[in-house]
């Protein structure tokens, strides 16, 4: 098998491109290197499961690098190592090949960690959605302000996917035809036994050309059937939990979607023929937030319009088979259509939404839901919207949130009136990441410390890890432990010096805060606290502060002024406190830039300190806060998602939790009032008056201003401090300072880091998946 595999590489190269091993550059070695381990994996994949199968519908698949992982997953990294080996090429030369960033942070990257477990538990999970010509932009800084650039990750090829022309399904809408042209990429389980796959519908054009008008010499006219075409999938939309409502949006949603289910019909149909009773014990479809919910009302189409079933069997099978999973609470995100778009693109599914609603309002009566008035907080119609949350509800037959509090706030408030009629709907699934990737790819050397102490095992079982805590008050292991971290921040040095040209130093205590920017997430809070301990080093009243390098990494989307307005803040932060002669040796302020996977896979095992200080209550989940935590972060958070959970396993005394919690909010927010605070706390007072004061400079955009308003009057859209900065701002410096004394005692704090790792076992998606498979698929 290793013979195979260098003899691959080998041919490929010879025939592709002429050259050896030794002349080939590297795209060259890495289009080699990619096909030789497809050609490895053929055998097992495109095998049908013989059983029930799972459809993971998807907007976003932030896979990332894959080159690395499938070799891992393969078995054949061993192999490849030693073939760079044997011909003094470095391992890492693939760290150029661009990501694959198909999604904007954690709910595409929570697909790509769940593809993972599927295949390693050899689950017949395939994931559906769309090839985005353009993924999430890249970022850089300019002046310390964010600036775009596009992300063609296609430039050097794409060897890890198959297009299927034969396989290509023709979408309608009313006026424009497409094809969707799948492109399969493997999904190779670890072991390599089970191969799954991953289908990306590529929109093209029906005719190439139209050719009369190309005859008439009307080339622009000729091509722009193609180029509206192509425009469906050309690019991935940059907002991350808000709802733009645009109506390219919806065509790429239904585009993946029709296709998705068309797809599965007729491989059901050549099994089963017309019979579609069975449907739901062939397929189980879970939508993954409310983005693809359209296949519902076009699965209900398809089946009567073309099937010719009544509503009632149509629906029947329709709910059996979808599943939905909820990733936010946010109002702004929880998708709503307007009715006029909606049938201006797609008006023959239009009519089965009207079916549905019709449904709902019969099965509201039997509830005892009489009135308009008691009907109109579930209508899926009402007013001009159509609303897709209310939707998928009601036409699943599962409804889940993605971490313990999530999913009960859900059951209390955002679907409160849906918990209340369908109970039994409602579960939790607390998300969770692939150790592969997180652990044994990203962290060789702590991978390689624990399975000398425990064995390998955890790879496929990471609940093993709790052997560990064995180790616990070894002095010796917690420092051998110690100073695998201590590497991990000298390479994340070596890295940020090469991407970012600065130096860092890895003997200060790396503080790290990594996710989209946003408002709920609170980076502004972070900024302002590195300010209060700016000024508390100044004058003074923090003695003994140990060295701190505070690092962001986060894109803003595009059009979100105010995330902007914070990203420039804290660049200007940065510059001050390097310029300033008294503290520049006690503190670092950092931001890096294009943050992404493969960034996170350097950054994660480097923390010393995970920062998660969302507002309790807004962040569904999380899942960057696991994957610091099996690193070994102390975790310095809120109460809010996973948090939760992750203190729960590790021990609150071994991580740093403050702020407000739900309920604490909930209580005092009627009569909360920061412009208070703000006049009654001098620390808080001159932190904030840094955004008008002259301290910082925003260039003329009036960014500054706006944040400080945004805080202390609020705005037409919401009330001052709507995330309650003011609020938890003295309880964080306090955690962080606490968690600043305790790193003094390297013994003790690295013990903390060990029982994070010892306790990470449940936040493997590996659990997360066999639960989705017992308890909503019906698996097994
Ligand atoms: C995230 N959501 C949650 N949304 O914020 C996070 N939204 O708490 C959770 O851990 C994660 O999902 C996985 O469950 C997102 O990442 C988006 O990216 C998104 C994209 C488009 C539209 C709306």
């Amino acid at each position: 098998m290793e013979n195979n595999f260098k003899q691959y590489v080998s041919t490929i190269l010879e025939l592709d491109y002429r050259k050896t091993i030794k002349e080939a550059d590297t795209t060259e070695l890495y289009h080699a290197v990619s096909k030789a381990v497809m050609q490895m994996i053929k055998k097992d994949w495109d095998k049908d499961a013989g059983s029930k199968k799972v459809s993971y519908l998807s907007a976003e698949f932030l896979v990332g690098r894959l080159v690395y992982s499938n070799l891992l997953n393969s078995g054949l990294y061993h192999t490849y190592a030693e073939m760079m080996g044997e011909n003094n090429l470095d391992i890492g030369i693939f760290e150029d090949i661009e990501d694959a960033a198909l999604g904007n942070g954690g709910l595409g990257r929570l697909a790509a960690c769940f593809l993972d477990s599927g295949a390693t538990l050899g689950i017949p999970l395939n994931g559906y959605g769309i090839r985005y010509k353009y993924g999430l932009f890249k970022q850089y800084f300019e002046d310390g302000f964010q600036k775009e650039t596009p992300d063609d990750w296609q430039r050097f090829g794409d060897p890890w996917s198959v297009r299927k022309e034969k396989e290509k399904i023709r979408i309608d809408f009313k006026n424009q035809s497409v094809y969707a042209v799948p492109y399969d990429t493997p999904i190779i389980g670890y072991g390599g036994n089970t191969v799954n796959y991953l289908r990306l519908w590529q929109a093209e054009p029906i005719e190439e050309f139209d050719f009369e008008l190309f005859n008439e010499q009307k080339y622009d006219k000729a091509v722009k059937n193609r180029d509206e075409a192509e425009a469906i999938s050309s690019l991935l939309y940059p907002n991350d939990s808000t709802d733009a409502g645009k109506k390219l949006r919806l065509k790429q949603q239904y585009f993946f979607a029709a296709a998705s289910v068309r797809d599965m019909v007729r491989r059901y149909k050549e099994k089963h023929g017309n019979d579609f009773g069975h449907f739901p014990e062939e397929y189980a479809i879970q939508l993954n937030d409310t983005h693809p919910v359209v296949a519902i009302p076009e699965f209900l189409r398809i089946l009567m319009e073309e099937e010719k079933l009544s509503f009632a069997k149509a629906f029947r099978i329709a709910r059996e088979t979808f599943a939905y999973t909820n990733h936010t609470v946010m109002a702004e995100a929880l998708e709503k259509w307007s009715i006029s778009l909606f049938r201006a693109v797609i008006p023959n599914v239009y009519k089965y939404v009207l079916l549905l609603q019709r449904a709902l309002v019969k099965e509201l009566k039997a509830f005892g839901k009489v009135t308009d008035e008691a009907q109109t907080i579930y209508n899926i119609i009402d007013g001009n919207l159509i609303y897709m949350a209310r939707l998928a509800v009601f036409a699943s037959h599962s409804t889940n949130g993605v971490a313990g509090l999530h999913t009960e706030i859900l059951k209390k408030d955002v679907l409160k009136e849906w918990y209340e009629i369908y109970p039994e709907r409602f579960q939790n699934k607390t998300n969770g990441i692939t150790q592969r990737r997180w652990l044994a790819l990203s962290n060789m050397e702590l991978s390689g410390f624990i399975s000398d102490k425990i064995g390998n095992s955890w790879i496929l079982n990471l609940d093993n890890l709790k052997k560990l805590e064995e180790y616990k008050d070894n002095k010796q292991v917690i420092k051998q432990y110690a100073d695998i971290k201590r590497i991990k921040k000298q390479q994340l040095a070596e890295y940020i010096k090469k991407q970012e040209n600065i130096e860092i130093d890895p003997s200060f205590i790396f503080d790290i805060q990594v996710k989209r920017l946003h408002e709920y997430k609170r980076q502004l809070l972070n900024a302002f606290s590195i300010m209060d301990i700016y000024f508390g080093i100044k004058e003074g009243s923090i003695k003994d502060f140990t060295p701190t390098l505070f690092l962001f990494g986060a894109k803003a989307a595009p059009g979100y002024f105010r995330a902007k307005g914070i990203i420039k803040y804290i660049n200007e932060i940065a510059k001050l406190i390097d310029s300033d002669p008294d503290v520049k040796d006690l503190m670092q302020v950092v931001f890096v830039s294009n943050y992404n996977v493969s960034y996170a896979q350097k950054l994660v095992p480097a923390a010393d300190i995970s920062e998660q200080i969302s507002t309790a209550g807004t962040e569904a989940s999380g899942t960057g806060n696991m994957k610091f935590m099996l690193n070994g972060a102390v975790t310095l958070g809120t109460y809010d998602g996973a948090n939760i959970e992750i203190v729960e396993q590790a021990g609150e005394e071994n991580n740093y939790i403050f702020g407000a919690r739900v309920e604490e909010i909930e209580a005092i927010k009627d009569t909360y009032n920061p412009a208070k605070i703000y006049k009654s706390n001098p620390r808080i007072k001159r932190v904030l008056d840094t955004l008008t004061d002259g301290t910082f400079d925003d260039d003329g955009t009036g960014m500054f201003k706006e944040l400080y308003d945004a805080i202390l009057k609020g705005a037409s859209w919401h009330e001052p401090d709507h995330y309650y900065l003011l609020l938890d701002f003295i309880s964080y410096t306090d955690a962080r300072l606490q968690a600043n004394k305790d790193y003094k005692d390297s013994f003790e704090f690295h013990r903390k880091c060990f029982l994070n790792t010892a306790n990470a076992g449940m936040f493997s998606s590996d659990r997360t998946i066999k639960e989705y498979a017992k308890e909503i698929w019906g698996l097994q």
